[in-house]
Order: structure tokens, then sequence, then C-alpha cells
């Protein structure tokens, strides 16, 4: 017991030592790591401390206490509080650990009375999963958990299905049911005669044949095209009349005409088709929507078809309009979407409170002030242009998150978020040191418009599983918002539950007509090599181009992706600098920013491209690095991945951080070996060593050698890159495809719907309490971004 305590002793005060207040898991860890390995340390490593380091996440620690933050599985947490001189551990609440960082931060004790946030009464009597393997099926469970207990008190279910079912209209003109069938055992015995009666015509019997005998019984058109489809509809209805099981549930709400036109908002960066891509704050969001509106779109006609509806769905995007366009289309109110028919980009300009346009792009950081007028303008656009409400408002990032909020609030219909991004674990220490962030990012608005929206969310989509829970190692982007705080100004003790079942996993895919393999010879766009010849080998540099190639024989390592810090593209470009062997063994090719700093009107970016040059002219990276900053349009991207893979090549994603990454699925799916990031959606998009390699961009020597290895590999033994290669394109193949994102939106649309309307998932009194965290705490915080000011002390 002694030892222990002196064992413990030792631990703590060398991290004592160090003279910081924080320390990350990979500190302690290493930290101790180091302990050990000194003389007499290697006794450290069974004592009860060890343990519990292992499975710590965080520390914050003064001259007198050691506080941990414990994640002994995944979303699951605890907080100890050791004292430094007895070390006497104890456990201790979660207000109690934010309350301690805060007077670290802030210098003195915090304020009797912060605010705290507290969402957990609110969803204490929802049924959520335990295991961690259920986080990102929230439609699974709710479907298994909610189904027999809806069914349970007799008769009550089926009543409330009948009602269900006999809402469903579109403009004024009924589905499904008509008034003829008023209680349950009309129902039965309507779907039972039916059945009889179906069972009589040929399984392809048009729905309009069938019409007027169904009609008698009180039936409407939404069961089906034709008479198999119909019957079958109606025996899975009466299956779960009788008994309901989940799949037949989800089958079932699958197929009920309830969604038929959507509204998608991303308000921020330039939105539209051409010339964006690559722009500030400008990237995979633009491309993931545009693919997801045709897919959808796609999804949703195949559906009201086979339910024998003749009605065309209605997609809308909902986004800025920006009058200063610099040459784009984001001035045009509307713009249709190519390779859809009906769906279109709507821009609506942001206003002062005076009512004057604003004319200039701004950053996504600096939006706030202006979207709460633009939620009430685009409302009105948006119902104009519809004819009526939205059935399923999407929003997307943190700022279009929060206008589907308010515009699912005022109009009373399912809300979807999708964060993309969430930024708050993108950077260090984001929330707790918000203050000295607030000038350039204003997060403490973000962050605010992150909570209420998650939590006004009937269902949240993510790309991954690690965007909810992270991994054993690390934190979900979700999960990050579960309890934090932004000192002296409110403090999160439960704000979001990784295992709330409204997480769904929906992976997203690359569109197969612009992203497909290097092989598919017959597709390739023969058109577009001559021009993607002289961008890789050109012989000339140009206003956005630096570097020619001197040995364009070598291999390409590709990589493409706008200049944020976070991209770390002038990481790669040193590593690559400083690898000898893998300067001998290929060239590097950097599609980002531009070339002239002077063309950008984005702080960050500049500072990358000034850091690109100095790489360039300190390691004398001219012949060897083809560095182009321009923005390409998609089928020149599409076909230069696969040229890439002509060569022999591969792709990089250097970033220290990626929430998803698109191009790392344009690549995989061109058949380009790729190397990405260990850190976010590419930890589980690739295999390693599989179907591409994880990289470490805080170790950049070791994946440099990695990939210096990999082309000495190939070079040796070429049948490698064609493992690779194919290990890739069966794993985009196998999870990453928009066929079947849309078929799983679709269904999970209908099904939080009908669970929305049959059990209280409404969740009226959180939306109570989220809307007076709006006015009063998130509101000050967008109008502080106009005025420049910051809240707080
Ligand atoms: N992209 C592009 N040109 C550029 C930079 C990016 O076409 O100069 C495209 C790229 O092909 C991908 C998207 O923008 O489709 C970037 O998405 P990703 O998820 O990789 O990153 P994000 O920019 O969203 O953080
Ligand atoms: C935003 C990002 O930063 C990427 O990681 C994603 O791939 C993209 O959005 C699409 O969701």
């Amino acid at each position: 017991m002694q030892s222990e305590r002196s064992n413990a002793h030792r631990v703590l005060h060398h991290f004592l030592s160090e003279d910081r207040h924080f320390l990350l898991r990979s500190d302690l860890l290493d930290g101790f790591e180091a302990l050990c390995a000194s003389e007499g340390g290697e006794v450290l490593r069974h004592t009860a401390l060890a343990a519990v380091l292992q499975i710590s996440q965080e520390a914050a620690l003064d001259a007198q206490w050691f506080c941990l933050a414990l994640r002994p599985r995944i979303g699951r947490w605890r907080y100890l509080r050791i004292h430094l001189e007895t070390m006497e551990a104890e456990d201790i609440p979660v207000s109690e650990f934010l309350r301690f960082k805060e007077r670290l931060v802030e210098g003195s004790e915090p304020a009797e009375w912060t605010l705290e946030v507290d969402l957990e009464p609110f969803s204490r009597e929802f049924f959520k999963p335990t295991e961690t393997r259920s986080i990102g099926r929230g439609v699974e469970f709710l479907n298994r958990r909610l189904s027999s207990r809806l069914f349970e008190e007799k008769g009550k279910g089926q009543q409330r299905m009948l009602d269900f079912l006999s809402m469903h209209a579109y403009r004024g003109r009924a589905l499904m049911l008509n008034g003829r069938i008023t209680s349950v055992s009309d129902l039965r015995r309507a779907l039972r005669s039916a059945d009889r009666l179906l069972a009589q015509h040929e399984p392809d019997t048009p729905w309009d044949r069938l019409q007027s005998e169904l009609v008698t019984l009180g039936f409407e058109a939404g069961w089906g095209c034709d008479a198999a489809r119909i019957r079958d509809s109606m025996q899975l209805l009466l299956d779960i009349l009788e008994a309901p099981s989940p799949d037949a549930l989800e089958t079932f709400l699958g197929r009920i005409p309830m969604i038929f036109s959507l509204a998608i908002l991303s308000p921020h960066g330039w939105f539209g088709q051409s010339q964006v891509l690559g722009r500030p704050d400008t990237g995979g969001q633009v491309v993931y929507i545009l693919d997801q509106v045709r897919a959808l779109e796609k999804e949703m006609t195949q559906r009201l078809s086979e339910q024998g509806l003749d009605i065309k769905p209605d997609i809308v995007v909902v986004t800025r309009l920006i009058p200063e366009a610099e040459g784009t289309s984001c001035d045009q109110r509307l713009e249709s979407i190519a390779g859809t028919e009906y769906a279109r980009i709507l821009r609506v300009p942001f206003r002062e409170p005076s009512g004057e346009v604003v004319p200039q792009w701004i950053s996504r950081f600096e939006i706030w002030p202006w979207l709460e007028q633009f939620a009430l303008d685009a409302e009105r656009e948006l119902l104009a242009e519809l004819g009526g409400r939205p059935d399923l408002v999407i929003g997307n990032y943190s700022d279009g998150n929060l206008v589907a909020t308010l515009l699912a609030q005022r109009l009373g219909v399912t809300q979807c978020n999708i964060a993309h991004a969430l930024e708050k674990t993108k950077y260090l220490y984001s929330d707790l040191y918000w203050r000295e962030n607030e000038a350039q990012y204003h997060f403490s608005a973000q962050f605010t418009a992150d909570l209420i929206a998650m939590n006004t969310a009937d269902f949240i989509i993510t790309s991954t599983y690690q965007e909810i829970a992270g991994t054993d190692e690390s934190v979900g982007q979700y999960e990050s918002y579960a309890a934090y705080t932004l000192p002296d100004l409110y403090r999160v003790v439960y704000g979001i539950d990784p295992f709330d079942p409204k997480f769904n996993i929906v992976s997203p895919g690359a569109d197969p007509d612009v992203y497909f393999p290097a092989a598919d010879r017959e597709r390739r766009l023969v058109h577009l090599q001559d021009e993607i010849g002289e961008l890789i080998d050109g012989r000339e540099t140009a206003e956005d181009i630096r570097g020619v190639l001197a040995d364009p024989g070598k291999p390409l390592l590709f990589t493409m992706a706008r200049m944020d810090r976070i991209k770390n593209i002038t990481g790669l470009v040193e590593w690559y600098a400083r690898d000898p062997e893998l300067r001998q063994a290929a060239n590097l090719l950097v599609i980002s920013g531009h070339v002239d700093p002077g063309r950008s009107d984005d702080a960050e970016e500049r500072d990358q491209i000034e850091r690109m040059h100095t790489l360039m002219d300190e390691h004398g990276l001219d012949g060897e690095v083809r560095w182009l900053g321009r923005h390409l349009e998609k089928d020149l991207a599409g076909e230069l991945y696969r040229v890439v893979a002509d060569r022999r090549g591969a792709f990089v994603q250097p970033a220290l951080f990626e929430a998803f990454g698109l191009t790392v699925v344009e690549a995989m799916s061109s058949g380009l070996p790729t190397f990405a990031t260990c850190f976010g959606g590419p930890l589980e998009i690739i295999e390693d060593g599989v179907s591409g390699f994880h990289i470490d961009p805080n170790h950049g020597e070791e994946a440099a050698r990695r990939m210096a290895g990999f082309f000495a590999r190939c070079h040796e033994e070429p049948a490698y890159w064609d493992r690779l290669s194919a290990g890739a394109l069966e794993r985009v193949a196998a999870r990453y495809t928009w066929k079947r994102y849309a078929e799983r939106m679709m269904t999970l649309s209908r099904v939080y719907g009908f669970w929305r309307y049959v059990t209280d998932l409404e969740r009226s009194e959180t939306r109570r309490y989220l809307e007076m965290f709006y006015a009063l705490q998130y509101r000050p915080l967008a109008d502080a971004v106009r005025s420049g000011g910051t809240l707080g002390r």
C-alpha cells in the first residue's frame, strides 16, 4: 500500500514538474512511458495508477490536485481527483472536473452561478442502447426496442399505426387510406378483403385498374404500383398488426409515401457547380450535397413509382447568395442541378438588420450574426419555391444545422443534421481557451450553435463511427460535446450522448460517373489527357504553377486539398523535402490554393501559401514538385486521379485531422493506392496495408519512409501496386456508394417520421429549453461577432 502510494507520488510529481496545467492522453502516456524506461521505473508499469493512466483522456493539475478524465470505454466517462500529497483518490462529478479546469484557465474561482447546461433530464425516459457497437445504428435500435413496446398495450399500437396511415396526403389528395376505415378491426377486415381481391388479378395489374375496387374497401394510392406490390405491402401491414418484427416494420415504413420534397441547408462558402471547389470553405461539403441530391432524387423517384404514384420529387438546396460572386454563379438566385430533373439551388442573400444585402463573401467563422434573418428569408422563399412545406429539412455543418433547427421548428417538420466536420476537435483546447481564439474563430457562437442543433435534430447522419464516438484511444467529434466548458460563459455537464439512437452512420461515396477505375479503359476521358499531361509535365511555370518536373518518368505522389492549415499540405511538402529516397522515387504533384498569395482573400490560406514558397526555396524543390494553384473541374480531376494511377503513383491525404475525406474515396475509386491520415475518417475508410495505408501526420518522417518503402517495393514487385489498387476498389464498392447512401437515408427519414408521430420522441420540452438557450446565450454571442466584441468578463 505504502509502495503503491510512493509510486503514484513519483509518477504524478513527475507530471507536476512539467509545470503544465493540462495534459493530453498522449502527454500522459508518453510521459509515463519515459518514466518507466528510466532507472528503476519498470516497477511503475504494474501499479494501479498505470491502469488508470491507460484509460485517461486528459488531466488537469495544480500544486494540490491531479484531476483525470477517464474513459473506461467508448462514450463512457468518469472523473477522478487525486490529492498530490496524500495520494488519496476520489470520484468527482463532471461539473467539479469542469470547474477545476475553469479555475486553472481563469486563474480564479469560477462564479458560483455559472450557467450549467444539462440536457440529461430530458432524455431520461428515452431508450438508449448501452453497447458501444450499437452506436450509430440508431434506427435499428429504435425499431427493435420500440416495435414490441408499441404493441404491448392491447390495441394501442395498432390504433396509432392506423392514425399514422390515415394522415398521408399529397397536395390535398389522400394517400394510403381514405375515411372509410375508421377502426383497427375495419383495417384488418379491409386488408383481408383486398388480399383476396388482389389474388384474383395478374401480379402485374397496375394500380389504375385496381383503384376503384380498392378505394371502395378504403384504400388509396401509395401501396404499390401493381397487384403484386400492393399485396406485399398489405401483407406486411397485416403481419405488423399481428406481431411486429423490426424488419417488417422497417420495410413497410420504407414504402410509405411521405417524403416528396426536401430542403437542404448549406449557407456558408461558395455553393455552386463550377469554379468553386478548392476556394476557402468550399470543398467536400459542396461535392457531398450535389452528389447526395442526385442520388436522393433517383431514390425518391424510384420509390414513388414503385408505390404507384405519379409524383415528382422536389429538392431545393438553400445557400447564400453572394453578390460579389468573383465569376462564380453564386450571385444567381436559382440554378438547376446538373444530372437531376427537378433539383435546384436557391440562393438567399445575407441581410443586415437595416435590410441591406451583404455583398461580399464571409468566412464560415464569421457568419453567425446573419443566420437568423437568413432563416426567415429562406423560409419565405422556400415555401414559395416548393409551394408548401418541405417534408424533411436537412442541415449541413454548424451553420446549416442551426438554420435547419430554426426552420424545422417553425414549420414543424422532421430535421436531419449532417456535420461534415465539427471544428471543436480540430483545434486543441478550442473550448477551454475559447477567448484566446475568439477574435479569429468565434468558436463560442459555433459550439453553442452546434449544441442547440444537435439536440433539436430528429436524427443525425454521420459518415463514420468515429465521427460520433471516436476510437478506443480518441474521442469522437460528437462525443466531445458530451461535457465541456467555455470558462466564464457556460459549462455543459451533459450536452449530447453518443449512445443516443438519433445517430446513424450513413457513409457517402464518390460520383461513379466521375471517379471510376483507371483500368476501365472504355470510359476514360481520353480528350482530357493532353491537358492533364501538360498540367503535370508542362515545361513552363505560370502565375498559378510553380515547379517543372525534371524527370517526368517517375511515378507521382499526388495530393489535392483546400489550403487550410489543418489539411497539412505544407507538412507533406516538408516530409517529402526531407526524405531523399522519396524524392528519388517519386515526384510530388500538389493541387492546392493559389501560387500567388495576392490572389487569396483568406488569412490562413495566405499563410500556407507563403510557407509553401519558403519550403520550395529552402529545399530546392522546383525540379521535383509541381504545384498547381488551380481549381480543377470535376471531370478533369477525375481523369487526373486515373492518369496518376496509369503512372503507378499514389495519393496522399496528410491532414492533421480529416472528418471524413472525400478525396480519399475518390482516389480509391480510381484504383489509386492511398496514404491517408490516421486522425479522422480515413482511419475507418482504409484498412491499413490492405486497401491503402494510414500515416501519422505528427510523425512525418515515418510517413515519408512508408511512402518511399512503398515505391521501392512496387519497383521490385509490380504486383504489389496492383494488389493495393484492387484492395482500394473493393473497399469503396463494399462500403462507400451513393446508391446505398440514398436507400438508407430515405428509409431513415420515414422511420424517424413514424416514431416521431407515434411516440413522444418529439422532445418538446427539450425544444423549449433550447429556445431559451438560443435566445439568452447564442443570440448575444452571434451579435458579438458583428460588433467585434467578446462576451464574458
Ligand atoms: N477539390 C477539388 N479541387 C481542389 C480541392 C478539392 O475539386 O482544388 C474537391 C475534391 O475532389 C473533393 C472535395 O473538393 O471532392 C474535397 O473534399 P474532402 O472531403 O476531401 O475535404 P474538405 O475540403 O471537405 O475538407
Ligand atoms: C467536410 C470535410 O472536412 C471532409 O472531411 C468531409 O469529407 C466533407 O466535408 C464531406 O462530408
